[in-house]
């Protein structure tokens, strides 16, 4: 039986500044999420808070690449390892962010842990965007949560794309995405790059538990793979406490089958929760509704049947570095978590 280890990962470094004075909230979610009951009803082991350097976009312009990309690079080491302590102790992490730039930690961990058991190592990417910016689609970059999914593919600045010099983190062919909406942004570079993804409306005709049988299939050359899970891919109507919110999200039964159907298997290596911002949330309404879909969803991990037989290991095949870049269309309308904004007014 595998045990969940709760680990949280307060960066809200890869947002940005949600008003002109502020800082983005998200760093408050593994705090308003214990306060509902997250650790004693995931029955998990307490694996403990790795704290996050300082926000201070302060100084940062068009140009300079990713927002607090050194801190984030540091940081991302640090979860790291974090994180392969706890896979190679047998658990089961539930990293709580934090934004999506966490998921650079996470895949860092899973590269390494790729390496070291000789498989590759996959990506379920459940979020309501693509985050798929990247310097060959763009004008420029500077939100890293913007940027996440891009970033752990290969594309963009080696200081975050290529730490110990691994690039990509994981392959375009170990990537699958859920959830985003039907007109995202980069849904065509998606397509272009062969990531195959589920919008939801497809998600919703196929059904949620389907699709996470869909998209186990897609990584069955994995031995393994890691959930993102970003809460906007909720619709706004059920949960609006996200910086970017966007309407056409899906519901929390839909995320409850979805994250049990993915995590039912011991190839699922650990999920990581992201983006929620209490600031959003004074009352704590939406706080008990994730942690009651979190419950929820992660339950069969804690069960012991595994209807997979363990994947023998294959030999792993060298990994191509991506291409740079391709020439850039014109810069589209940027969203709230699109860059950092030094003077934004409130
Ligand atoms: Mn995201």
């Amino acid at each position: 039986m595998r045990r969940i280890a709760l680990l949280d990962a307060p960066s809200n470094l890869g947002l940005s500044p949600p008003t002109g004075s502020s800082v983005p909230g998200c760093a408050k979610a593994p705090g308003a999420l214990r306060d509902h009951g997250l650790l004693t009803r995931l029955d998990a082991r307490e694996a403990g808070c790795l704290s996050a350097p300082r926000y201070d976009p302060a100084g940062w312009r068009p140009g300079d690449g990713v927002c607090h990309a050194d801190l984030i690079a540091d940081y991302s080491v640090r979860l790291a390892n974090r994180i392969g302590a706890l896979v190679a102790a047998g658990d089961f992490p539930v990293v709580v962010g934090g934004d999506c730039s966490i998921l650079i930690g996470a895949a860092l961990a899973m590269h390494r842990h790729a390496q070291a058991t000789g498989g590759r190592v996959g990506l379920v990417f459940v979020d309501g965007h693509s985050d798929f910016r990247h310097p060959g689609n763009a004008a420029y970059v500077g939100a890293a949560a913007g940027e996440d999914l891009a970033i752990v593919t290969g594309r963009g600045q080696a200081e975050l794309a290529a730490i110990e010099d691994r690039r990509p983190y994981f392959r375009d062919v170990d990537v699958v995405v859920l959830g985003i909406r039907a007109q995202d942004d980069y849904r065509l570079d998606l397509q272009a790059a062969g990531i195959p993804f589920r919008a939801v409306p497809a998600l919703r005709a196929e059904g949620a538990a389907r699709t996470a049988q869909w998209a186990r299939g897609q990584l069955e050359d994995c031995t393994g793979y890691w959930v993102h899970l970003d809460v906007d891919v909720l619709d706004p109507a059920v949960m609006p406490a996200v910086d970017a919110p966007d309407p056409g999200g899906i519901a929390y039964p839909e995320l409850e089958l979805l994250l049990a159907g993915l995590v039912a298997t011991r190839r699922c290596l650990g999920v990581e929760v992201t983006v929620f911002d209490p600031d959003y949330d004074p009352d704590g309404t939406y706080a008990a509704e994730i942690v009651a879909a979190l419950v929820a969803g992660l339950a069969p991990v804690s069960v012991d049947d595994d209807d997979e037989p363990e994947l023998p290991v294959l030999p792993q095949p060298p990994t191509a570095v991506e291409p740079a870049t391709r020439p850039m269309p014109a810069q589209r309308p940027g969203r709230r978590r699109s860059h950092p904004h030094p003077a934004k007014p409130a």
